[in-house]
């Protein structure tokens, strides 16, 4: 299974990703994570990503189809995983139909999160993750059981530095103008879901669960 998680920042797609990847036995593929971990590793990708995440902007489209074309058809790739924060732009959209159409493969279900802004930016506000297996938290309505330290691996909780109130909204603002306009070309396609995100995300799970396998 093949699945993409669409929605703007903060809207619960790394949560729910992690869940589903627990559930199904699927691969999480995040962008943002990959991203991260070149930036933590002071690789050239990383150094090249910094500028543009610190200011909430897209990394550019050539780079990210590079990356991503590794990771799905280079010698890791996997048979059943999620992309969480790609594709990005119709350029990167339409970038992947190429890729899937070569290797003929093709992408099951994409599930649009939906939640409201206020909800999204108090999300963001409160969320924590884990430097090291990458878990988020949320101080306000799921914290960790000791402060500053992961519930599963004992690594430190750190605040995004995308997460600061000016970036959050220029994420924010950027989804709509570059992102949004996916859910169009993905409506034409058949295999858009829109699942209310705006409950716990227990409950947000059960409606993705239903959407997918009629759900217990
Ligand atoms: P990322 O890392 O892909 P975003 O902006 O797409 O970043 P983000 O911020 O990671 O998305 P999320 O994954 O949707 O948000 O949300 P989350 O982390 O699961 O949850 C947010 C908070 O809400 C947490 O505290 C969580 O506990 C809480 N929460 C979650 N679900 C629920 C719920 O159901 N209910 C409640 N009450 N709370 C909930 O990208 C970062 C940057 O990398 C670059 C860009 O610069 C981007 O800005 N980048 C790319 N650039 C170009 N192209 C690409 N494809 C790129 N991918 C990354
Ligand atoms: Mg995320």
């Amino acid at each position: 299974m093949k699945l993409i998680i669409l929605g703007p920042p903060g809207v619960g797609k790394g949560t729910q990703t992690q869940r589903l990847c627990a559930e199904f036995g699927m691969t999480h593929i995040s962008t943002g994570d990959i991203l991260r971990e070149a930036i933590k590793n002071g690789t050239k990708l990383g150094e090249q990503a910094n500028a543009f995440m610190t200011k909430g902007e897209l990394v550019p489209d050539a780079v990210m189809l590079g990356i991503i074309e590794e990771k799905l058809f280079g010698k890791q790739a996997q048979a059943s995983y999620i992309l969480d924060g790609f594709p990005r732009t119709i350029t990167q959209a339409e970038g992947l139909e190429k890729l899937f159409k070569l290797h003929d493969v093709r992408i099951d279900v994409i599930l649009l999160l939906d939640a409201e802004v206020r909800q999204i930016i108090d999300r963001l506000s409160a969320r924590r993750t884990c430097r090291n297996c990458n878990a988020v938290y949320n101080l306000m309505t799921n914290p960790p059981k000791q402060a500053g330290r992961c519930d599963t691996c004992g690594g430190d909780l750190f605040q995004r530095n995308d997460d600061k109130a000016e970036t959050i909204t220029k994420r924010l603002d950027v989804y709509t103008r570059q992102t949004e306009p996916l859910v169009d070309f993905y409506r034409k396609s058949g295999n858009l879901r829109v699942i209310p995100a705006t409950g716990t995300p227990d409950e947000v799970f059960q409606n993705i669960k239903k959407e997918l396998i009629g759900g217990k």
